[in-house]
């Protein structure tokens, strides 16, 4: 039987170089001379991503509990697109997963320094913001690229968009602390990488994390939790 190629999630906080990296490897994984895809959550082009698109440019408003289901059902327009690539034995890189969509939902419901006006509805909980993306195809490895906010805030473009406020990546980077803890008993498919190095050596690290998975698995591809 022909091995299935391996799928591969970079996560991060906003800033931390996720695009950066992703174009580094899939370079690298080319020169190499195997067959590889990049995606990106969220996928902006389809009609839901274009509903979260406006959302983060603040050109509408929605309801914490609806955006986080846009971003689930947004990577579920994907999920088969990916088993297929992998199954033809294309490597997916995937800029961002549900490990953001959670991360980022359930900072948004963690108490503030402001008080922020009450609500009818409950707050977002991790085993809440999981549940959407249960059974979605399962990456063989997050690399998760861990930066200070006070680092990444000082980098090009940051502040434009809705989630990039430092006190909000603070408690986005806590959450991701948690998920992180969950996740990195599993066989080191979740590892952390120093985002706050050069960028060549953020890149040496990933790729010491990636190159052993080129030459594909035999198992079939998981499903996330
Ligand atoms: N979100 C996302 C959710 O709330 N729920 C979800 O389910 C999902 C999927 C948009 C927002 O959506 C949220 C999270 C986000 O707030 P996005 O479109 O991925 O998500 O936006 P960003 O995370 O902001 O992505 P960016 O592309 O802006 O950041 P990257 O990719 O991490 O960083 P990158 O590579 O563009 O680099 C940023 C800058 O830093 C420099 C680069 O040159 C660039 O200027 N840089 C470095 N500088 C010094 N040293 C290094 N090592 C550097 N690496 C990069
Ligand atoms: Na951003």
């Amino acid at each position: 039987m022909t091995k299935r190629a391996p799928f591969i999630v970079i996560e991060g906080l906003d800033r931390s170089g996720k695009t950066t990296q992703i174009e580094t490897i899939r370079q690298r994984i080319q020169n190499s001379g195997r067959d590889v895809v990049c995606i990106k959550f969220p996928d902006r082009a389809t009609p839901i991503g274009q509903m979260i698109d406006s959302y983060l440019r603040s050109q509408s408003d929605l309801d914490d509990h609806v955006v986080h289901l846009l971003f689930s059902a947004n990577r579920w327009e994907l999920a088969s697109t990916i088993i297929s690539y992998l199954n033809q034995g294309k490597i997916v890189l995937c800029d961002r997963y549900a490990f953001s969509g959670i991360a980022f939902s359930v900072a948004k419901s963690l108490p503030t320094e402001v008080e922020s006006p009450p609500s009818d509805l409950p707050p977002i909980t991790l085993p809440w913001a999981r549940a959407p993306d249960a059974s979605l195809p399962a990456p063989d490895l997050t690399l998760f690229l861990d930066i200070a906010p006070q680092v990444a805030r000082v980098r090009g473009g940051y502040g434009e968009e809705r989630y990039e406020k430092e006190d909000l990546q603070r408690r986005v980077r806590s959450v991701f602390g948690e998920i992180g803890r969950e996740m990195s008993g599993e066989d080191r498919k979740w590892v952390v990488v120093d985002a706050g190095l050069s960028l060549s050596a953020v890149s040496q690290e990933i790729w010491g994390y990636v190159e052993p998975l080129l030459d594909g698995l035999d198992s079939s591809v998981g499903r996330l939790w």
